[in-house]
């Protein structure tokens, strides 16, 4: 289940692994050496979500651990009826970075005649194969992709004659991925564009950080291999030298700023080449990879009012792990 945030422009041509990067430089090859020659270092999550960083992500929904994807789910199924009441009939549903159309599937299981769904994503191939399998299980609905980025103003067709209102629907808590400025300006796009209608929106609560710590600390490996298959994908498209074996995952809860970090450290002193450029780690320097925000019900809420939404409903599961909230807009 991949709900990328942010997205991808589309992956470039893949040059062979290790050629020096000559190609014009691509939106991956600037920010990562923005990103290096920067302090503190940091590349942004969006560049997590190469082929095989979306496999591991899917792979990470699946872990004991990472309880947000089975959790919101659950609250999707358990509380479905009540959220279709809200939305009401002929609804438009507008999906941001929709990623492989498979949480819209509850949704549009229960609403009253759905009209259209508008699924937004950067990455065309992905969206239009994923969009050609669920025209096939909703041979009503009128099923139209949308290959743009999210996060950029963005004009949305006309409504469809008849419609209902145009509801946004956002899970996955990938508004934690934005920075506060970032998910502010997000929402009141939204806000903008959901106008007469609202956004349907998951977001991960706030909790005992052992769980948190746990979520993004698997047993397995996973999210360690997700966080350092960005310096392979660095390697392998910009001809970069990172040694994988000379970083280590590092992740941990903020708890003042209510988020988990990633980091990839550098485990001995290191130079990192790319191309004619070199990049000077001491031992034990970070890269910073990720923010995954976690949110009071309060706290979403109140961001919510400020971009201009009229928050309405909001449900959770027994545990509070997970919230989803119905914001008028
Ligand atoms: C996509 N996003 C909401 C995930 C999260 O939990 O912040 C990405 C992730 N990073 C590590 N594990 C999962």
């Amino acid at each position: 289940m991949r709900n990328p945030l942010f997205q991808l422009d589309p992956v470039p041509r893949m040059p062979p692994r290790n050629a020096p990067d000559s190609a014009p430089v691509s939106e991956f090859g600037r920010a990562v050496r923005a990103g290096l020659a920067g302090r503190p270092r940091s590349i942004s999550p969006k560049f997590f979500y190469d082929a095989a960083g979306s496999q591991l992500f899917d792979r990470i929904c699946e872990l004991p651990e990472y309880y947000p994807t089975r959790t919101e789910l659950g609250i999707l199924e358990a509380r479905a009826g009540d959220i279709a009441a809200h939305i009401g009939p002929n609804a438009e549903i507008v999906e941001f970075g929709a990623g492989s159309l498979t949480k819209v599937r509850l949704l549009l299981d229960a609403l009253e005649t759905p009209r259209r769904y508008l699924p937004i994503d950067i990455s065309g191939e992905h969206l239009e194969g994923a969009a050609a399998r669920l025209r096939a299980d909703y041979p009503q609905l009128a099923v139209q992709p949308i290959v743009a980025d999210y996060t950029m103003p963005l004009v949305l067709p006309a409504a469809a004659p008849g419609a209902g209102s145009r509801v946004g629907f956002f899970p996955g808590s990938t508004l934690g991925n934005f920075q506060p400025d970032e998910a502010l300006a997000f929402l009141q796009l939204a806000a903008r564009l959901l106008r007469g209608g609202g956004l349907l929106i998951g977001v991960d609560l706030v909790k005992d950080p052992a769980l948190l710590h746990a979520a993004y600390n698997d047993a397995d490996g996973v999210t360690a291999a997700f966080n350092l298959n960005l310096l392979r994908r660095a390697n392998e498209e910009l001809g970069a030298d990172f040694d994988l074996a000379g970083f280590a995952h590092a992740a941990f809860y903020n708890a003042p700023r209510q988020r988990i970090e990633m980091h990839l450290a550098s485990l001995r002193p290191q130079t990192v080449r790319i191309g004619e450029e070199a990049f000077v780690f001491e031992e034990g320097e970070t890269l910073h990879t990720e923010y995954s925000h976690k949110f009071t019900v309060d706290g979403l809420r109140a961001l919510a009012v400020r971009a201009g939404f009229r928050p309405a409903a909001v449900w959770t599961d027994p545990d509070r792990l997970f919230s989803v909230h119905w914001l008028a807009a």
